[in-house]
């Protein structure tokens, strides 16, 4: 027999192609609590973004009352939070509550920071909101940005609140002083109220915005 075709057939070797896999590894998520602040800005960019007329900057109708909805920016981090605020008589008063299981015991920073965005795991909030542009601090001692509300200590289950109650806060109104459009963020660690321009805080595990 003849074959007509003898074709003899080349196995053909696939080449394994360096081809990276890619690894569906988040480290931000395990590493969010030692995370430096890195996105916050300086005061001279706050002070400069804040004089773009035509965004979200611009003078605001004053409100009475304004509120704001703390989420987690992880998954894996159960956080809840509100905060309720009232102006009266030329004041605003904050009643802020938060809790955060995992922090049980512990003490979180909390700051209002310049941009109304969560997105990011809260880093498109930006820095720390600061219109008289001076140093990060202490709320009530020396020079403070007038975001930087400060430590909460948490309890045994997780939950901490803290009053505020200034008439550096208005709630609308001139964009030295209207908080409203704010992001209120929670930090994964503690404000020492000395490091600039973030105090240290560690990485953003909640964020709302106040309306
Ligand atoms: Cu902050
Ligand atoms: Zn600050």
């Amino acid at each position: 027999m003849h074959s007509a075709f003898s074709l003899r057939r080349l196995a053909l070797v696939v080449m394994a192609t360096g081809s990276a896999w890619l690894v569906a590894c988040n480290n931000d998520a395990d590493n969010k609590d030692k995370k430096e602040d890195s996105l916050a800005t300086s005061p001279d960019t706050a002070s400069h973004m804040q004089h773009n007329p035509s965004g979200p900057e611009a003078p605001m109708a004053m409100v009475k009352h304004a509120e704001v909805t703390i989420e987690a920016t992880y998954p894996d981090t159960t956080l809840t939070g509100s905060a309720k605020f009232d102006a009266d008589n030329g004041k605003v008063k904050m009643v802020l509550d938060i809790t955060v299981p995992s922090k049980a015991n512990k003490s979180v920073a909390v700051h209002l920071h310049q941009h109304g965005d969560c997105g990011d795991h809260g880093n498109m909030s930006h820095g720390h909101w600061n219109p008289t542009n001076v140093k990060h601090g202490k709320w009530g001692e020396g020079e403070y940005h007038l975001g930087d509300i400060g430590n909460v200590k948490l309890d045994g289950k997780g939950k901490g609140s803290i009053t505020v109650e200034t008439d550096r806060w208005t709630l609308g109104g001139d964009t030295t002083s209207n908080i409203l459009g704010k992001a209120l963020i929670v930090h994964g660690g503690v404000d020492d109220y000395k490091t600039q321009p973030t105090g240290n805080a560690g990485g953003r595990i909640g964020c709302g915005v106040i309306r």
